[in-house]
C-alpha cells in the first residue's frame, strides 16, 4: 500500500471530529507485533526491572533511545493516518507505556485510570494533541481495556486532585456526564486508535492474569507549544519543524 492510499477518508475525518476518537486500525499484524513486543520487553522492561528503576524512569519517552520503540511510532501505517487530522508536519513531543500488570504481580497501587481530559494534565498551547493508544498486548474489558466517551473533546469537564494518587493525580467525578455511553476499546495486539487532548478517557484496573500493555504517542504541530518546548528532546516523524521552536533530535541508531 502506498503512503497516499492510507490516508484517510473525509468521512473518518469528520467522524473524528464527531465523536473525538477514531478507530481501530492496524499498525502491524499480531505476528510482527509479537516480536514488537519481546523486544520491548527484553531491551526495555527486564532492563529497567533488573536495574531496580522506578517505572517512571523507564516508561516514558522511549521512542528517543530505543529503534524497536521509534520505528514503531514512525510507521507509516500510523504516520500517514496522522497526517489527515493534524497535517503534513509532525513533532512526536511524548510517549508513555501504559502497563497495567497482571493482578498477582500488582504491588502498590490499583491501576485504575481515573476519567480525564489529557489537556487538564498537558496544557498545550494552542489545545491541540493527538495521542495513539497502540496495544502491544491484547486489550479487553477484563485485562483493564480503555474506554472513551464519544463527543466529550467539544468541552472541559472539571478535574479534582487526588493527593493520594501514584500515577493519575487529577479526575472528573462521574456525575458529571453519562459513563454509560463509554465504548470499551477492546484491541487486538497491533491495533490502534486516535484520540485527542479534550477527550474523555478512562480504563478500569486490571483484575485479571493478563498484562495488559499499549503505548501512547502523542503528536503534535510546530506552532503548538507543549510546554518548556525549548528543554525537551523531539522527533519529527513528517515534514519539518517550520517554526523552529522545537529541540528536533535525530531518530535512536540511525547514524
Ligand atoms: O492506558 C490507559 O488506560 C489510560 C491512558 C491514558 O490516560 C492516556 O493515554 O492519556
Amino acid at each position: 500500500m502506498t503512503t497516499g492510499q492510507l490516508a484517510l477518508t473525509k468521512d473518518q475525518v469528520r467522524l473524528y471530529h464527531e465523536q473525538g476518537w477514531l478507530g481501530p486500525y492496524t499498525l502491524l499484524s499480531e505476528e510482527e507485533m509479537a516480536v514488537v513486543r519481546g523486544r520491548i520487553d527484553a531491551e526495555i522492561l527486564e532492563v529497567g526491572k533488573a536495574q531496580g528503576l522506578a517505572e517512571r524512569d523507564y516508561f516514558h519517552n522511549r521512542h528517543l533511545d530505543n529503534r524497536c520503540v521509534y520505528e514503531l511510532l514512525s510507521h507509516p501505517n500510523l504516520v500517514e493516518r496522522a497526517a489527515s487530522l493534524l497535517g503534513p508536519h509532525l513533532v512526536l513531543w511524548r510517549t508513555n507505556f501504559q502497563i497495567k500488570a497482571p493482578l498477582s504481580e500488582q504491588e502498590e497501587w490499583d491501576t485504575e485510570v481515573p476519567w480525564h481530559q489529557d489537556c487538564a494534565y498537558y496544557q498545550p498551547s494552542p489545545n491541540v494533541i493527538l495521542s495513539a493508544w497502540i496495544a502491544v498486548d491484547e486489550t479487553t474489558k477484563t485485562n483493564g481495556c480503555m474506554q472513551v466517551l464519544p463527543g466529550s473533546h467539544k468541552r472541559l469537564y472539571p478535574h479534582v486532585e487526588d493527593p493520594d494518587a501514584e500515577m493519575f493525580s487529577r479526575g472528573v467525578d462521574p456525575r458529571h456526564f453519562d459513563a454509560s455511553e463509554a465504548v470499551d476499546l477492546e484491541l487486538k495486539p497491533g491495533e490502534f486508535i486516535f484520540f485527542n487532548e479534550s477527550t474523555l478517557h478512562y480504563s478500569p484496573p486490571n483484575r485479571s492474569e493478563t498484562r495488559r500493555f499499549g503505548i501512547t504517542p502523542r503528536l503534535t504541530v510546530p506552532f503548538v507549544d507543549v510546554g518548556r518546548r525549548e528543554e525537551i528532546d523531539v522527533l519529527m516523524v513528517k515534514g519539518e519543524d517550520y517554526m523552529g521552536f522545537y529541540n528536533v533530535v535525530e531518530p535512536p541508531g540511525s547514524f
